[in-house]
């Protein structure tokens, strides 16, 4: 008997009033166009595309700062909205045995995708990104709430009284953040109080990137059902994914990216995925679109040979 296939569930969240830098919203579009269900098929899984989640247009809202006790979390009245419709649609899509991938938008997104994806199950959590978005409304720089979705899930200073913002399933004992290179003064603090594992650039540079993924993999399975990825694509170097909002430096190479989601998917644990940060508007001919699309092939377990 044939196996069935596993079915990949494509859910678009064309949000970008979570970072100060518009465009990220044209994500999914992006994405989708560069050719995601074509390079999904060719890692031998079956794609239903759900459409986008509706998101509140930045400047059809009142750009004021949502106030905490101590510090400020921009848009947070619309990041609950999008945050719910993306988690009923992630564990929608789990509750059926597909695998969800999340389109982003900006990073904020991400608080709906780990939420639904740890509302029935305990999850581990794997972020791929320059930044360590960790975050909280007290020590962040700018008020984006793409700079907190990890200090959200996890409930980090004003965050734990956030119940929509919190994951159920999630322990920051299984949380690894790798490739960072661009952390603000007042956060290490807050991944300090987090209790995430954390990989900078520098421990890729001495490691190797698959050790380092390897880890980083074993931190989020230990004792899980599964493990969320999160792939912002300012995790690669802009030389190689310049359509980004917030570039840094000193990235990782095509190849290692694909690499690590290969080393990914060769664990056998990926539950949920997101796709996010990808800003067409600064992108050159769509090349970081068509490689977000390329790694969730690599991610979802494409074979060369
Ligand atoms: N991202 N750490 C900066 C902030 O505003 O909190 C930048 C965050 C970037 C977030 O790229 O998803
Ligand atoms: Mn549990
Ligand atoms: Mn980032
Ligand atoms: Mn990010």
């Amino acid at each position: 008997a044939t196996e069935a296939l596993q079915t990949v569930r494509v859910i678009g969240a064309p949000t970008d009033y979570g970072a100060n830098r518009r465009g990220v919203d044209m994500g999914p579009s992006a994405i989708r166009y560069a050719g995601l269900a074509a390079q999904l098929e060719r890692a031998g899984v079956a794609v239903a595309d759900g459409g986008d989640v509706p998101a509140p247009r930045a400047e059809e809202r009142d750009p004021s700062v949502e106030t905490f006790a101590a510090g400020r979390a921009r848009f947070l009245r619309e990041t609950r909205e999008v945050t719910i419709r993306v988690a009923d649609r992630v564990e929608g899509a789990l509750a059926t045995a597909d695998l969800p991938i999340v389109l982003g938008g900006d990073h904020s997104v991400a608080i709906g995708s780990v939420t639904g994806s740890a509302r029935d199950a305990d999850v581990g959590v794997v972020w791929f990104d320059a930044h360590a978005d960790c975050n909280t409304p007290e020590t962040s720089p700018t008020g984006n709430v793409h700079g907190m979705p990890l200090a959200a899930v996890l409930g980090v200073g004003a965050f734990a009284d956030v119940e929509w913002a919190t994951a159920d399933g999630l322990r920051a004992d299984n949380v690894a953040i790798v490739g960072l290179r661009d952390v603000d003064e007042r956060e290490r603090d807050a991944i300090e109080e987090s209790g995430v594992t954390a990989f900078t650039m520098a421990d890729i540079d001495t490691r190797g990137l698959t050790n380092v993924v390897d880890d980083a993999v074993d931190v989020a399975t230990d004792g899980t059902d599964g493990v969320h990825v999160s792939l912002d694509l300012d995790w690669l170097d802009p030389r190689e994914a310049p359509g980004v909002g917030t570039p840094v430096r000193g990235g990782v190479t095509y190849r290692e990216a694909h690499s690590a989601l290969e080393r990914v998917a060769g664990r056998d644990c990926l539950r949920s995925l997101d796709l996010v940060e990808v800003n067409p508007i600064l992108d050159e001919r769509n090349e970081t679109a068509e490689l977000a699309a390329e790694l969730a092939s690599s991610a979802l377990g494409r074979r060369i040979l």
